[in-house]
């Protein structure tokens, strides 16, 4: 059973209802915020001619870059006074994409949450193990706001602790599960190293998203746990978790909230819109929020649409779990960063060289990150020269260097990106060059 109408109405009453929604959000945009203002100006569009469907090609698209460029609330359209709650996400330089939420948003973003919740089985009998992280990031809330909406007893416990996790799970009687899969697989592992059998406590069901995951890891998830491990996707830009679920009866693609949510797939390279089907760049317009609504924001995520009708009953279109993103952005152990973030940290210091590697390997479950710097020649000849005059001061104090500028890259990348990494000097020369666009990104984690 579905918990709302809309989410199984025929698609003639889909495209009206998206269409009233879109033609509203575009007036609304157009009337309260300068910048789509603007850019709906200077390619001369008028709410007024957003007549069907296929006139939303005629609007703009919105970039994560564009929303950073106007931190932090430029690209608010709710005036602040009806603001009730912000997040925030990374962005490709230390400045964070932010978000804000009027009182209905947060009622909407409850709305979808209790329809993932449903899809997974959630239900006011359950007990809710939320391990999504509380704080800017998005997934705690969304998970909360979800499970208290269908009655759920909600467990705020946030992410890391594991043996506390896994106590909590036992003596609280937990019946299901949100988390980013590799912190649960995680949990697993120091579990079952410490003789727990996770299929004899009360476990059924859990909502897993935030981050890539495999089938692969879907199984191992459900035999491990005695589980049905459903998916979730979303992301901060448009509301957070909730964007699209899976139904626990059928987990083979997600359906997307789309009377909230207008989703199309573009050819990433020339911007053209592709029919159900293809696969290419998710591109989302909100409409329905009114503290950051966006007209076509590229998610860079790829994925595919389909119509064919779903076993549980629901008419909500459905996309493929996601197949990679168009830029570089990693998430690891559910944070994101992009390359460059790293790249800012690295070339501002002294004796090291603007040539760096960032690789990305799987420890088990977990992934782990190792940032190789390359220091300077002038670094290493003096280096090379102290070791050749056998002075053990000097050699001394160039591995004292060495050991501080590592200790604060570590530290910087911990307080800025918000992972952390290891950090390894290597001598000049080490990484490999390319010819055109450097490799910053070595990720050797299996596909
Ligand atoms: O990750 C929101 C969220 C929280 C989703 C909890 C699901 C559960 P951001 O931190 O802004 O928001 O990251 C968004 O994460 O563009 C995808 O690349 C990736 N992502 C999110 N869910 C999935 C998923 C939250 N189920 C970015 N599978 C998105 C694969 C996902 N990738």
């Amino acid at each position: 059973m579905a918990w709302s109408r809309e989410e199984t109405i025929s698609r003639s009453e889909m495209r009206e209802t998206q269409l009233a929604k879109m033609r509203k959000t575009v007036d609304y945009v157009y009337g309260k915020n300068p910048y789509y203002k603007k850019r709906l100006d200077e390619i001369g569009v008028k709410p007024g001619d957003i007549k069907s469907l296929d006139d939303v090609r005629r609007l703009p698209f919105t970039t994560k870059m564009e929303i950073r460029d106007n931190y932090p609330f430029n690209l608010f359209t709710a005036a602040q006074e009806d603001i009730v709650e912000y997040h925030a996400t990374s962005g490709t330089t230390g400045k964070p994409v932010v978000v804000g939420y009027t009182r209905n948003d947060i009622e909407l973003w409850k709305e979808v949450m209790a329809r993932a919740c449903t899809g997974a089985d959630i239900t006011s009998k359950d007990v809710v193990q939320n391990m999504f992280g509380y704080g800017f990031f998005t997934g705690g809330l969304g998970a909360h706001y979800g499970g208290i909406r269908v009655g759920a007893a909600v467990i705020p416990i946030s992410g890391g602790g594991t043996q506390k996790q896994i106590m909590v799970m036992q003596d609280f009687g937990t019946t299901a599960i949100t988390a980013t899969p590799s912190f649960l697989m995680h949990v697993c592992e120091v579990g079952e190293q410490m003789g727990v059998d996770f299929k004899k406590l009360k476990l059924r069901t859990g909502l897993f998203g935030a981050e890539p995951w495999s089938e692969t890891m879907r199984q191992t998830i459900q035999e491990r746990f005695g589980i049905m491990a459903c998916d979730i996707y979303g992301l901060s830009e448009i509301i957070g978790p909730g964007v699209s679920f899976e139904c626990h009866e059928v987990r083979n693609g997600l359906h997307v909230n789309e009377d909230f949510f207008y989703p199309e797939i573009i050819n990433p390279e020339t911007g053209e819109v592709l029919p159900y089907g293809e696969t290419g760049e998710l591109v989302i317009t909100t409409i329905g929020n009114e503290g950051q609504p966006l007209l076509r924001f590229r998610t860079r995520d790829i994925t595919r649409l389909s119509l064919e009708p779903c076993a549980c009953g629901r008419t909500l279109v459905k996309m493929a779990r996601l197949s990679g993103r168009t830029d570089d952005m990693l998430i690891i152990r559910g944070v994101n960063f992009f390359p460059s973030q790293i790249e800012s940290i690295v070339i501002k210091r002294q004796g090291i060289s603007p040539h760096y590697m960032i690789v990305v390997e799987r420890d088990g479950s977990m992934d782990e990150v190792n940032v190789q710097i390359e220091v300077t020649e002038d670094f290493m000849v003096k280096a090379a020269a102290d070791v050749l005059a056998g002075s053990a001061r000097n050699i001394l104090s160039d591995v004292e260097v060495a050991r501080k500028k590592v200790e604060n890259i570590r530290h910087d990348i911990k307080e800025i990106v918000g992972i952390t990494a290891g950090v390894t000097l290597v001598p000049p020369g080490t990484i490999p060059r390319s010819e055109g666009k450097a490799k910053r990104v070595d990720d050797r984690r299996p596909k």
